[in-house]
């Protein structure tokens, strides 16, 4: 295969790549544009890039694939609050067979793919007793492998020690090959089982050697403190880069002191971040009458202090929200807005929180990026810069994996019949 005329982030001229079974063999830079009216057909191999922008493919680094397409099931969330939807979620929880979390979750990666997605991390409930979502992700990671990269979370919704038998099922989930250790401190009975469970989320992740995500602080409340549990005990065990807190949205909600104080741990840790903006700008700030808190996590704060910080989706359709199509651009939209990351320079780099820092949140770098050597995946978008993808919402017109395509796009055509101008 080979790629002429590409955009590549960060970079003024066109490139020609060339894939070599499923390698990046070579990428140089062009001259000058082109004009090989010829090469411009994926399945034979050439494709004209145009000058659009080629890029790594969008990293879904954080997505609740069991409980997708389920809003509404049996009941709506109408007070829309975390709570609610783990309530209503328990009640669906009950109706989940094979057969039904297969065609959902099917349906949803499509919906990934669709929009640039070739790796995911998805959380599945062990609070589950039979267990059945949590293997049946494990399945379909491992049927869909060649295809798509996926990431099993074991996710203890109901609490790691607070849920009868949380911690037994956890291993279970382990033993059946999860990826992934999670946890959920701030929903355990009491501030010591929080901050026990993640003293054992550490201790599970070095027994099993799995990473770690932990659903960490999803709270406004600003007490709700185990971020910095986590940290420690990933500094303490070395584990930092392989640990990642998702949400952490009461750290919104810390004093400014505090903060300056928790942040030379969370640098010296060097773990990641996951801010889910469309979710939390949703299930957050609940209690509030006015002013109404926005609840995400330091997002601008995380990143200007070197932190690893990405953007994901958290929920397509599901108990907790019941909008989500899996356009990653449609996050990052509102992340910029509501953390007020709206500079220019923020633009100029805006795809990284979709992009590369998810990459090295799922610690994936090494098979990662738009690089002699590396496999050659990535995605073609309307578009040029990181900015006018972002301005336009650029659509994803191919997604190649490992050198073969995965799907391509023919973009809508708008044909004006009356304009004046
Ligand atoms: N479960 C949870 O604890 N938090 C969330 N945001 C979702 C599921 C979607
Ligand atoms: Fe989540």
């Amino acid at each position: 295969m080979k790629i002429i005329n590409a955009r590549l982030r960060k970079q003024p001229d066109l490139y020609t790549l060339e894939v070599e079974d499923g390698l990046f063999s070579a990428i140089r830079a062009q001259q000058g544009y082109i004009d090989n009216a010829a090469a411009n057909n994926p399945a034979d191999d050439m494709i004209n890039a145009d000058g659009k922008l080629l890029c790594a493919p969008f990293v879904e680094p954080h997505i609740h694939l069991d409980a997708a397409l389920t809003a509404g099931e049996p009941n709506w969330n109408q007070s829309g609050t975390l709570f609610e939807g783990i309530e209503r979620w328990s009640e669906r929880k009950p109706m989940l067979n094979e057969q039904d979390i297969r065609q959902r979750v099917l349906k949803t990666v499509e919906l990934l793919v669709a929009n640039g997605v070739q790796h995911i991390r998805t959380h599945a409930d062990t609070s589950d007793p039979t267990l059945v979502g949590l293997k049946t992700l494990c399945d379909l990671r491992d049927e869909l492998k060649d295809r798509i990269d996926i990431q099993v979370v074991a996710f203890p919704q109901d609490g790691l020690l607070s849920f009868p038998n949380g911690l037994q099922l956890m291993e279970q989930a382990l033993e059946y090959g999860a990826d992934v250790v999670g946890g959920i401190p701030h929903f355990e009975y009491t501030r010591e089982l929080g901050e026990q469970s993640m003293k054992t989320v550490i201790e599970l992740a070095l027994r099993y050697d799995r990473l770690v995500d932990v659903h960490c602080d999803e709270i406004d409340d600003p007490n709700s403190r185990f971020l910095e549990v986590l940290a420690c005990e990933a500094l303490f065990k070395e584990l930092g880069p392989r640990v990642t807190a998702s949400h952490t949205t009461a750290m919104h909600s810390y004093d400014n002191a505090y903060c300056s104080k928790l942040f030379r741990l969370l640098k010296q840790s060097g773990i990641n971040f996951v801010s889910c903006p469309t979710e939390s700008i949703h299930l957050q700030g609940r209690f509030d009458s006015y002013p109404k808190r926005r609840g995400l996590t330091r997002v601008k704060e995380l990143n200007e202090a070197g932190i690893n910080v990405c953007f994901a989706e958290d929920s397509i359709f599901d108990p907790w929200y019941s909008l989500g199509n899996g356009k990653l651009l449609r996050s990052l939209d509102f992340g910029l807005h509501i953390c007020q990351m709206m500079g220019y320079k923020d633009f100029q780099s805006a795809l990284d929180l979709i992009t590369d820092n998810g990459a090295r949140t799922l610690n994936i770098t090494d098979r990662y990026g738009i690089e002699t050597g590396k496999p050659a995946s990535f995605i073609l978008l309307e578009g040029e810069d990181d900015y006018s993808v972002l301005r336009n919402q650029g659509e994803v017109l191919l997604s190649v994996r490992q050198g073969e395509v995965l799907m391509q796009r023919q973009p809508a055509r708008v044909v004006f019949n009356r304009l004046a101008h």
